[in-house]
């Protein structure tokens, strides 16, 4: 397998608005990024990968930009970026920042030329029809086909109304892409995290939906469209291939058998992708406000299965929360009684799978989900929708609040903790969205005082990864026969086999797997190992040889 250093790189993601406020308005903002640097390269992670920070009135957070080449005026200036950039690069990390382009904001130019007339030069930016041609939904609530009536027809939007999508075919829309990717890249930031780049080439047959299975919807209909490749390669060709850079597809809708034509080695297109297999792993039919349990069997044969998939040929970047999914110590650990453990558990999966590991903001202190007992405390558009047609529909509102408690997107864009004080450290005024109170416990300032925090966990296991390279591209071996309880697995090469079990419960259990004589404690969770016994989520490393 071809060595390069975003194998070996571990992302830190920051939600630019939840991270630190540098000027006391109560958003997070580029000087508070610059200000937390120092904190991100004693964490040891090496590329940091920014939300979307382009103009944007907000609809989706950023998610709807305005102008594609200039800074949210709410988180600073030009210059500010420039300084911040430079500060990332002093420190030896790298930058990569969001690329949203299956949609922009209905406030950017081209779309307020669109809209206008049907003859406008900037009409084939956006897809119009003069009626909706099949019953397609949008992820935020209500139909994906909008009416306007400056010219009496419909755009599409696959996610809100103000995120209309762009229009792929028109090769003139691709060269304005290009040209914003050379720009930024131009300035010297280190790659792209796509969003939904698997949407951006239509099924311009535009065949109906099936409403009650929301998954093969997004694999057969919204994603993995018949020009997808075709316009990624050109894409490379035209940007990527002539720089250094990285570059990560966010990939819903994208199964096991189609990943190779993302991210094969001699394909000219992503390096790496973000599957959401166990993303979804807990979605109902209706998708993720329709929420059923997970199993742990489940849970880790995806991990195996992409693993095979992927073989010598491709890579994909691991990732087990992110700013649009639930805490990861909520989800997958236990957020009360085994915090600690659970976080640290979870830690060492992230980082000894192979892949690319990606750490969401917060994530390396156990920050967990939040509870508001009030619908107005949520900000999220697809919360809020959520609310309103719930309660449009008359919806039992205890209900309502414990499937947002389990699922909503806001339950990672809580400020960021970085201390015990008023509003976590986070700003000196009114935070845009509500602390979650647990900040006097759990925060980065008693984490970095503490030597056996999360943080200084993540901050040991991130070395030992960059030293033991078997941790990066080491093949792997699944070892616990489906266990309800036990993840065991192998990791290889010439160099040295690792052994690592995870025990996913609150109980101590004897380990089925035997550890061989002459094998080494090499990391975990607790004090001391004890070779054929797990503690209460213990996470145990083994090194032979
Ligand atoms: O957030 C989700 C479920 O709640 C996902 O289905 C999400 O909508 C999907 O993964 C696409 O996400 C990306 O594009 C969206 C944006 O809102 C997300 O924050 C972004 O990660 C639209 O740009
Ligand atoms: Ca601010």
């Amino acid at each position: 397998m071809t060595r390069t250093w975003w194998k070996e790189a571990v992302i830190y993601q920051i939600y630019p608005r939840s991270f630190n406020d540098g000027n006391g308005d109560g958003v997070g903002d580029l000087r508070g990024i610059i200000e937390k640097l120092d904190y991100l390269q004693h964490l040891g992670v090496d590329v940091l990968w920014l939300s979307p920070v382009y103009a944007s009135p907000n609809d989706d957070n950023g998610y709807d930009i305005s102008d594609y080449r200039a800074i949210m005026s709410e988180f600073g200036s030009m210059a500010d970026f420039e300084e911040m950039l430079d500060g990332i690069h002093r420190r030896g990390m790298k930058l990569v920042m969001d690329l949203v382009v299956n949609h922009s904001s209905d406030e950017h130019e081209w779309f307020q030329q669109s809209r206008s007339s049907k003859d406008n030069p900037y009409r084939d930016y956006y897809f119009w029809e003069p009626e909706p041609p099949n019953n397609w939904i949008a992820f935020f609530g209500g139909k994906a086909w909008e009416y306007d009536d400056t010219t009496g027809e419909y755009y599409l939007h696959l996610f809100s109304k103000k995120q209309p999508d762009l229009n792929w075919e028109n090769p003139k829309v691709r060269e304005e892409v290009y040209e914003l990717m050379r720009f930024w890249l131009d300035k010297g930031i280190d790659g792209f995290r796509m969003d939904v780049i698997p949407f951006i080439s239509k099924r311009l047959d535009w065949p109906d939906i099936n409403l009650n299975d929301f998954g093969s919807a997004m694999r057969d209909v919204y994603a993995n469209g018949p020009r997808l490749h075709e316009f990624l390669q050109e894409m490379v060709r035209e940007t990527l291939s002539n720089y250094d850079a990285m570059s990560v597809g966010e990939a819903p809708g994208v199964p096991r058998d189609l990943a190779k034509l993302y991210v094969g080695e001699g394909r000219g297109e992503l390096n790496m992708l973000f599957h959401f297999d166990h993303m979804t792993l807990d979605w109902g039919p209706k998708g993720k406000f329709d929420p059923k349990a997970w199993s742990l069997p489940e849970f880790k044969q995806i991990f195996t299965d992409w693993h095979e998939a992927m073989g010598d040929d491709g890579w994909i970047s691991i990732f087990l929360d992110n700013h649009d999914f639930p805490r990861m110590v909520s989800r997958w650990g236990d957020d009360s009684d085994y915090r600690m453990e659970s976080a640290k558990l979870l830690a060492t999966l992230l980082l000894t799978l192979r892949g690319t590991p990606s750490v969401y903001q917060g994530s390396e202190l156990g920050m967990t989900n939040v509870a508001y007992e009030d619908f107005a405390d949520y900000r999220d558009i697809e919360s809020v929708n959520a609310i309103r047609e719930a309660q449009e529909r008359g919806a039992d509102s205890a209900q309502l609040l414990q499937i947002l408690h389990r699922v909503s997107r806001d339950n990672v864009r809580t400020p960021m903790q970085w201390n015990s004080r008023s509003h976590a450290g986070f700003t000196e005024g009114e935070p845009w969205i509500r602390v979650n109170p647990n900040y006097t416990e759990i925060n980065a300032e008693a984490a970095v005082a503490d030597p056996d925090s999360i943080f200084h966990y993540y901050r040991r296991l991130l070395a030992l990864r960059k030293k033991h390279l078997t941790l990066v591209y080491g093949e792997y071996e699944q070892l616990d026969g489906g266990s309800d309880w036990l993840y065991a697995y192998r990791r290889w090469d010439e160099e040295a086999t690792f052994l690592v079990f995870l025990n996913f419960s609150g109980k101590e259990q004897s380990v089925p797997v035997e550890v061989p004589e002459g094998a080494q404690p090499f990391f975990g969770n607790y004090p001391v190992p004890d070779a054929g016994t797990l503690r209460p989520w213990e996470a145990q490393l083994w090194k032979l040889a």
